[in-house]
Formats: structure tokens, sequence, C-alpha cells
């Protein structure tokens, strides 16, 4: 069975790929950073026994993505699990001072990346009539914050395809659900604050976050799930933290 993770160069994505390949599934792995990729894809087939293809493409390029997932072996098209993953935050400004290079990346990439990868993977799972998408929204996408307000409307368009791609493939047999992290430690924030690590240690200070492992394991549950059950959205958070403005810190 074939399970294809994009992003899975860090973070979320890369645990959920170490994970899945613990189960015994074959990986399609995606990302821009093509040695991390290969390293990966090394590191899972010396300790698994499944197989790995590894795909280097900007997501935010259509004829990129169309162009990987046409050219897969038949065999790898056969995906029964896609975990729309691969995503980013880019600055933290008020609206009125936001750049634009900034926001044209998360839109580019969060809305647009994920609609590309859903456009090209669904028919293959229309054929299987089954397959199974994982959409990774936040809570950014159920709550907006201050100075969230770009990313919060990526994750938000998340949270709305989530729900739209569910009417519009329930037909065809295909589960659509959505895992929305709170904190997580992750390279989200070293992004998100432009290789600012200490900025981005700060976000974490004072409570424990989430692991990329436990959203790992969070995928792998929603995924394992019987036939007849589909978890629609799950929200997962810190137990310190109870919504995007409120936690509690040592
Ligand atoms: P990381 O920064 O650790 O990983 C992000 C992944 O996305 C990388 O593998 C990166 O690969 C990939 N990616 C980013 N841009 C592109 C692109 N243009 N083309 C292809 N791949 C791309 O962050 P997380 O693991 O934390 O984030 C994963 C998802 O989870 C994101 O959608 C994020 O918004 C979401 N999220 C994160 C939370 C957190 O607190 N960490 C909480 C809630 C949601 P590469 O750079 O190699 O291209
Ligand atoms: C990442 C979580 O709260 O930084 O999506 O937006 S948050």
């Amino acid at each position: 069975m074939i399970v294809l993770i994009t992003g899975a160069t860090a973070g979320f994505g890369k645990a959920t790929a170490q994970l899945f390949a613990s189960k015994g599934f074959d990986l399609i792995i995606t990302g821009r950073r093509t040695q991390r990729l290969n390293d990966l894809k090394k590191e899972i087939e010396s300790m698994h026994k499944v197989n790995v293809i590894a795909l280097d493409f900007d997501i935010r390029n259509f004829s990129q993505v169309e162009r990987a997932i046409n050219e897969l072996p038949d065999s790898f098209k056969k995906i029964e699990l896609l975990v729309n993953n691969a995503g980013l935050a880019v600055g933290m400004s008020s609206i009125h001072d936001g750049l634009i290079d900034d926001w044209e990346r998360m839109v580019d990439t969060n809305v647009k990346g994920l609609l590309y990868m859903t456009r090209i993977v669904s028919p293959l799972m229309i054929q299987q009539k089954r397959g199974h998408i994982i959409n990774v929204g936040s809570i950014a996408g159920k709550e907006v914050y201050p100075n969230g307000n770009v990313y919060c409307a990526t994750k938000f368009a998340v949270d709305a395809l989530n729900r739209g791609m569910r009417m519009d493939l329930v037909q065809h047999g295909i589960k659509v659900s959505s895992i929305n992290p709170g904190m997580a430690e992750t390279e989200f924030s070293v992004v998100r604050f432009k290789g600012d690590e200490e900025r981005a240690k700060n976000v974490y200070k004072g409570l424990q976050p989430l692991t990329a492992e436990d959203i790992a394991e969070t995928i792998y549950w929603m995924y394992s799930r019987p036939a007849h059950v589909n978890i629609n959205e799950l929200v997962i958070m810190p137990t310190r933290q109870a919504s995007s403005t409120v936690s509690v810190r040592e």
C-alpha cells in the first residue's frame, strides 16, 4: 500500500514517513531539499522492508507537481493515503506592514500547493474507488490570532477545502480528514522567523509543545480506523495550551 506524504524533509512529514514505514507501507516522500529526501529514503529502506520514492519538487509549481506524479511507476500510482502536509508560515506582521512576498509564499504553498496535489492524486484514488486524504490544517484555521492574518487565512482555507473535498469525494469511497495542531516544535518557527533560532525557541518557552511524533501517531490513528469510520477533523494541542492565545507557561 502506498502512502504519499508532502513535506517529508522535516517535522510532521518526516516523522509520519518514519512511522508509516515502520508499519510496512511503501512511501512517496516529497519536498524541495533533495539531500534530506535522499537521506531519509536511505535511512528508511535500511531499517524497514519497504520501498521509498523520493520526489523533489516545489509544490507551488503545478507543472512540477503534475510531472512528478505522472512519471511515477504504475505500481506507485495506487496511492492509498495522501497526507497534504507541506506548508509554512512566513513572518508575523500586522496586516498594514506585511510583506507581499511572505503572503504569496504562504498562499501559494498552503492553499495552491495543497490544491495541486489533491487535483492530481484524487483522480487516481477515484479509479481505485478508495483512498484517504489527510489535510494538515492548524489551530490557526480554527481561530485567528493577532498578526496571524494571512497564515490563519490559508489554514481557514484548508479547513474549507477539507469540508468541500469530503463532499465531492464521498461518492467515490474516499475518506477526507484534517488534523489541526496547536504548538508543535519542528522547523516551523525557524522558517516563520526566517532563521532566527532564538526567537523560534521562545515560542515554546515554559511549556511542553507537541512533537512531530505526536502528530505522526495521530495521523496513523486517523488512517487506521475501520473502513466504515472517518475522522472528519481533529484538533490537537499541548496540554498547557487552551487556544491560540491562551497557554500556561512556567
Ligand atoms: P517544518 O518546517 O518542520 O516542515 C515543513 C515541510 O514542508 C518541509 O518538509 C518543507 O520541505 C515542506 N515545504 C514547505 N514549502 C514547500 C514547497 N514550496 N514545496 C514543497 N515542500 C515544501 O514544519 P511542520 O512539520 O511543523 O509543518 C508541517 C505542516 O504542519 C505545515 O502545513 C504547517 O503549517 C502545519 N502546522 C504546524 C504546526 C506547528 O506548530 N509546527 C502547527 C499546526 C500546523 P522543503 O523545505 O524541503 O521543501
Ligand atoms: C501553527 C500553529 O499557533 O503558530 O499552525 O499558528 S500556530
